[in-house]
């Protein structure tokens, strides 16, 4: 039994430093150790033994069970080790290597135009007010002398919620409501998204404007060109030309559309601006004594001048944009480069 349990431990120390994996050595493990393995199946017959032999073969069983017990966890820290080294050398890691891109967001470019135009305007002293999209007949019409009978308020136009309440077709409405609320002077501009029910290459039903306007003593046509030729020169580059042309609206009077060379071709004529040498980039004028009234200013003690603009259109000329479906597509390829 002796010569047994001694031949049990060689063939047990030769086969652990045999293998070459911690899985085979495993295999071997439980050859020798397992529930089924050769010790164990010693340990387990010890009942045939006689009494004399049982004590001391069960004390040299014992012995060789913890020798090898503490061989194979030697040599399995041994494998363990030799793995990691392997590991080591065949997977190095170059940690120069550059990670990988972060992704950044970018704005939108209405957000982009929206923010310069109102960066502008701040420094020369406006204020930002902000209003309803859903907004009252009063406000968006009203107030701003355009009665019911007048063509602007016409179905093509106009998106109706109820016969009271509209989609506001401009950003003015912000501006009535500031002057209801504060007394002159004010200098104020109103940013935000507008709806009107015309849809082509050209129009959307969504867009948005900014609209300005500045009511004090003594306000003139003079300030509103200097105001709003500070403006183009900041937006569109020093020494822009800029060209006043006399138009009409119901709540400016005298009013006047502004434009700029053409930024494509620089006044030659080209197709963007259809041969003219000219864009129209505002529409401007002196608040008429009738909005005045409306929001309870006298028009007698004060004066003053209010300009609205196309962001999609202003964002086009700047960025060199030659399709509005661009600016609603969310196409990433478009956005990413702003
Ligand atoms: C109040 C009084 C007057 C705002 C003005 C324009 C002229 C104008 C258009 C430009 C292109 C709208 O986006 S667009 O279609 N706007 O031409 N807007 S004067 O006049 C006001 C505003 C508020 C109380």
């Amino acid at each position: 039994m002796k010569q047994k349990l001694a031949g049990i431990e060689q063939a047990a120390a030769a086969a652990a430093k045999n293998v070459s994996s911690e899985a085979d050595l495993q295999q071997e493990r439980s050859r020798f150790l397992g529930r089924k393995g050769e010790l164990t199946a010693i340990m387990k017959g010890m009942g045939q033994l006689t009494a004399e032999e049982r004590p001391v073969v069960g004390a040299l069983a014992n012995e060789v069970k913890v020798r090898l017990e503490a061989l194979f966890s030697d040599r399995q820290e041994e494998l363990r080790l030799e793995g990691l080294e392997r590991q080591l050398l065949t997977e190095q890691l170059d940690v120069t290597l550059p990670g990988r891109r972060f992704r950044k967001g970018y704005k939108h470019p209405i957000v982009k135009i929206t923010e310069e135009v109102t960066e502008i305007f701040s420094a020369l002293g406006f204020g930002v007010a902000e209003g309803p999209e859903v907004e009252k007949d009063f406000y968006n019409f009203e107030a701003l002398n355009i009665p019911k009978d007048h063509p602007a308020r016409d179905m093509q136009d106009t998106f109706y919620i109820s016969d009271e309440i509209v989609l506001r077709t401009h950003t003015s409405p912000v501006q009535i409501r500031t002057m209801l609320e504060q007394a002159p002077p004010v200098r104020v501009i109103a940013p935000g998204t507008v709806y009107r029910r015309d849809s082509d290459l050209t129009h959307s039903p969504m867009f948005h404007q900014i609209e300005g306007f500045l009511v004090d003593h003594k306000v003139t046509f003079g300030d509103l060109k200097g105001i709003l030729t500070t403006f183009i020169d900041e937006c569109f580059g020093k020494g822009t030309e800029v060209r006043f042309r006399p138009s009409f609206f119901p709540f400016t009077e005298p009013s006047a559309e502004v434009d700029i060379a053409c930024v494509i071709c620089g006044g030659s004529g080209c197709r963007v601006c259809k041969q003219s040498g000219w864009l129209e980039i505002l529409g401007s004028g002196m608040i008429d004594p009738e909005v005045f009234k409306a929001v309870g200013y006298d028009p007698d003690v004060y004066s003053g001048f209010a300009f609205g603009m196309g962001l999609e259109r202003i964002a086009m000329l700047k960025y060199g944009v030659n399709d509005l479906r661009l600016f609603f597509e969310n196409d990433l390829r478009f956005l990413r480069q702003f």
